[in-house]
C-alpha cells in the first residue's frame, strides 16, 4: 500500500514536472510570436504609403537638383536645402562626405547630410547655411556631387546659385 502511494505520488510530480515544461514552452512561443507581431507590424508602417517606382534597386530621387537663392543682402544667412527620396525597393547608400565645390565665388559652405542610408521610401535631407561678408559679394555657384548605390544615377549633382548684394 505504502510503495504504492510514494509510485503515485512519483508519477504526480512527474505529470507536474511537464505542465511546468509545457508551461514555459508556450509562453517562450508566445513571446517570439509577439516579436514576430511586433517586428512586421513596424516594417508594414514603414511601407504603407510607399510604392516603389523602381524594383530590384535602389534608386535616388531628388526633388530639386538646382536651388537659386537669387539676390542676397550680404549679412543675411540663407538655406540651401535638397531632398533625395529612395524610391526603389532596395537600401540606397551615399559613399563619402559630400562637400560644396566652388564653381564661382569663394568660401564654400559646410554641407550636412542627415541620413547616410535610405531605406525604400525614406528621404534625406542635404543642407547647407552660409553668409558672404564684405569684399566676398557677387554672384556665386556651389556643386555638391552626392555619390550613390543607384545603378541608373550613381553620381547626382547639386548647385546652388546666390548673388550677394
Ligand atoms: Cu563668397
Amino acid at each position: 500500500m505504502s510503495s504504492r502511494r510514494k509510485y503515485t505520488r512519483k508519477s504526480n510530480r512527474k505529470q507536474q514536472n511537464t505542465l511546468k515544461q509545457q508551461r514555459q514552452i508556450a509562453t517562450g512561443l508566445l513571446i517570439v510570436i509577439l516579436l514576430a507581431v511586433g517586428f512586421l507590424t513596424y516594417e508594414f508602417a514603414l511601407k504603407k504609403d510607399f510604392e516603389p517606382e523602381v524594383a530590384g534597386a535602389p534608386a535616388a530621387r531628388v526633388a530639386n537638383t538646382v536651388v537659386d537663392h537669387g539676390q542676397v543682402r550680404v549679412g543675411d544667412y540663407v538655406t540651401t536645402e535638397y531632398e533625395v527620396t529612395n524610391v526603389g525597393d532596395e537600401l540606397l547608400i551615399f559613399y563619402g562626405q559630400p562637400y560644396a565645390e566652388v564653381i564661382e565665388g569663394c568660401c564654400p559652405p559646410t554641407v550636412e547630410m542627415d541620413k547616410r542610408e535610405l531605406r525604400p521610401g525614406e528621404t534625406a535631407k542635404v543642407t547647407m547655411r552660409y553668409t558672404m561678408h564684405e569684399g566676398m559679394d557677387g554672384p556665386h555657384e556651389f556643386r555638391i556631387q552626392l555619390n550613390t548605390n543607384d545603378p541608373a544615377s550613381p553620381e547626382i549633382v547639386l548647385t546652388a546659385f546666390s548673388d550677394w548684394v
